[in-house]
């Protein structure tokens, strides 16, 4: 099989973008070459390689190729960038398997309408976005940009309890319940600006979640400030994750991008391309260095104790830019030039930070960052390796053999490389780190190894997520989906076995063994605390939530009406209320059959959830015209799922 398919793709970035020539290049030079936009950008949208020259192997010999009913042996937890959801996905089939709502609203589930869903977006919102939304007539936002999706661990490997995932443009941090595959907490961070990075801790367990501010805004933002930059501050955010509440948060220099942690437990990273805290994008590239700012758990806690922050809007903040070096909160290690991604061996030494920029890949060795602290070695003697890679390295996957996997954007392709290799050609011998290149199609951001991020890692299946697909599908007009390759790293060469189309924007993804998962549910508890104020105010109004009710309670103008549901039936085959009356539906699913979900939609009235097995959902509406209105089940349950309906009727207004 041909791995280049004939011509080469470098060759449209123009003959200026050699390795050297991009590395000398300033801010002007990253435009023309397509990072930013521009000519650049033009350029990746003419004449791609001709896809036919990817031969399938023989049927049925290939692992990737599951035959109809056969399971996938990994579970792909994936972002979805400004879509806003979580999806999931199996390997290797790359079979989507599941989208789980979070920072979106959803049509199917109501994701963003039911009352126990709004309790989950609005419980943690600052007083601020309350009231902005308030002014737009909104009780939520009703979008998000949702990057990077990560597993809680224990022991330095994924345990199968939660999934924390990040909100870029509305400043959230959220957390899925991995045994129901429901988001259960939305967390709105004050101070920070655009959260985007994201990574727990990974031993003992999860107990923070750290969480990157990549915006730089005024620490006290009241509309005093504009230009008086000193006042301008980018916030790192420790999360608890088993509470979802800012621990604490720490003002740094530079802005931050991406962050990792350790296997030690003892320090988490960020990658920092706005070192010059510029405002425009030409000034965030005019140095040839930024920076890795490496936190200090152990210090930054010691100094909580010690009582050494601000109060910030109930958060504890502490200071840990580089004039307060003396406090060891912070140690700033320089890399070259606007970094990128931030990727953690699971050799627990090496943590690869991409130049973007650059063509090189800084290799930091975690076990000197002690000395570091302790001033007895300088920031820059981390740096172990830099082995120059090819062009825009955006992010690194690991294979638990030593090798490594980065992307290369403006090359549009993965390169593998040995990281002991690259250590000893830094040290000065003469060893080519680079074992293999092989085109992506096109333009890879994040890439991601089966297990690749624990101690686990088992270099079985590598995902490539490529942000532009161009030829590889029929064309559906001029917004393409992406492309999520699957590559077959467990032999000696690297095999390109499947192309994904994926919807706006899977930035990041995590694979994990599929045993992980067993203890994902197919029937809700009826005791789920999902519903706990439901339940609450149904004992308060008399309702026996867990048996058939078909019950309407008046409390003045609002109107609470119980049903059951059990296929094909709903318990209430109509209802009354006065226009005006401000409506809740409850309805429990007594079902308690695998796979059997129920839904209720209120014709013309704009609801619309999910009900699954033995769960119980909400939503609430101003009944404002008068009329019959039927509602249905929108999840086909039965034979008779047509025939699962019934009618509002909604009496005039006494004039
Ligand atoms: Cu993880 Cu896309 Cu937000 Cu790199 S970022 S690509
Ligand atoms: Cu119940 Cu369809
Ligand atoms: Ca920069």
């Amino acid at each position: 099989m041909s791995e280049n398919g004939g011509i080469s793709r470098r060759g449209l970035l123009g003959a200026t973008a050699t390795v050297g020539g991009f590395a000398a290049l300033g801010g002007a030079g990253a435009a023309r070459l397509g990072l930013m936009g521009g000519a650049g950008a033009a350029a990746l949208t003419v004449g791609a390689a001709p896809a036919a020259a990817q031969a399938a192997p023989a049927e049925g010999a290939a692992p990737w190729h599951l035959k109809p009913g056969e399971l996938d042996t990994y579970y792909g937890f994936w972002s979805s960038g400004q879509t806003g959801e979580m999806r999931i996905l199996g390997i290797p089939s790359m079979r989507e398997l599941m989208r789980v709502p979070v920072f979106n609203r959803c049509s199917a589930t109501g994701w963003g309408q039911t009352n126990e869903s709004l309790k989950i977006l609005t419980e943690s919102m600052t007083d601020k976005t309350r009231n902005y939304l308030a002014a737009q007539g909104k009780k939520v936002h009703d979008n998000g940009d949702l990057h990077h999706v990560h597993m809680s661990y224990t022991d330095g490997t994924y345990d199968g309890r939660f999934l924390f995932m990040n909100d870029k443009a509305n400043t959230r941090v959220a957390r899925v319940r991995c045994d129901v595959m429901k988001c259960d907490k939305i967390l709105e961070i004050p101070n920070a600006k655009a959260i985007h990075g994201l990574r727990l801790q990974k031993v003992p367990r999860t107990n923070y979640i750290f969480a990157n501010g990549e915006d730089e805004a005024p620490l006290v933002n009241d509309g005093t400030v504009l230009d008086d930059k000193s006042k301008y501050v980018n916030l790192f955010s420790a999360i608890n994750a088993d509470e979802m509440t800012v621990a604490w948060q720490v003002i740094v220099s530079g802005n931050l991008d991406n962050c990792e942690a350790d296997y030690d437990g003892k320090y988490a990273f960020s990658t920092s391309y706005n070192s010059e805290m510029g405002v425009t994008s030409a000034e965030m590239m005019e140095a040839e260095l930024d920076h890795v700012v490496v936190f200090n758990i152990a210090n930054i806690e010691a100094g909580i104790a010690a009582g050494d922050f601000q109060e910030l809007n109930g958060v504890k903040v502490l200071d840990g830019r580089k004039e307060n070096a003396a406090k060891k909160y912070t140690r700033y290690i320089p890399v070259p030039q606007n970094p990128h991604g931030c990727n953690m061996a699971p050799d627990k030494v090496h943590l690869c930070v991409a130049g973007k920029l650059s063509p090189t890949v800084s290799v930091l060795d975690v076990t000197r960052f002690d000395a570091i602290f302790e001033d007895q070695a300088e920031p820059a003697s981390a740096i172990v390796a830099q082995p120059e890679l090819g062009l825009g390295p955006l992010h690194t996957a690991f294979d638990g053999k030593g090798n490594a996997f980065t992307t290369l954007f403006l090359d549009s392709q993965v390169v593998k490389w040995n990281i002991a290799d690259a250590v000893r050609a830094h040290a000065g011998e003469a060893v080519d780190p680079i074992i293999e290149k092989i085109d992506v199609h096109y333009q890879p951001g994040h890439l991601k190894s089966s297990m690749g991020e624990t101690l686990e890692a088992d270099g079985r299946w590598l995902v490539c997520l490529s942000k532009f697909s161009k030829d590889r599908f029929l064309n559906v007009g001029p917004l393409k989906p992406e492309n999520d390759q699957l590559i077959d790293i467990s032999g000696d060469k690297m095999v390109l076995v499947h192309d994904g189309p994926n919807f706006a924007e899977p930035h990041d993804a995590i694979a994990v063994t599929a045993s992980k998962m067993s203890n994902i549910k197919s029937v809700w508890d009826r005791n789920d605390p999902m519903w706990a104020d439901t339940r609450k105010q149904a004992e308060a109004d008399g309702i026996d939530l867990d048996s058939w009710a078909d019950t309407v309670i008046r409390d003045g103008n609002k109107v609470r009406v119980y049903m059951s549901s059990q296929a094909p039936n709903f318990s209430l085959e109509q209802f009354t209320v006065q226009q005006g009356d401000e409506v809740t539906v409850i309805v429990t699913n007594l079902d308690d059959l695998d796979d059997l979900t129920h839904g209720f939609t209120m014709g013309n009235h704009g609801v619309a959830f999910e009900i699954g097995p033995q769960a119980t959902a909400s939503v609430t509406f101003v009944a404002a015209q008068p009329g019959v209105y039927w509602y249905y089940c929108q999840w086909f349950c039965h034979a008779l799922h047509m025939e699962m309906r019934g009618r509002m009727f909604v009496e005039p207004k006494a004039a």
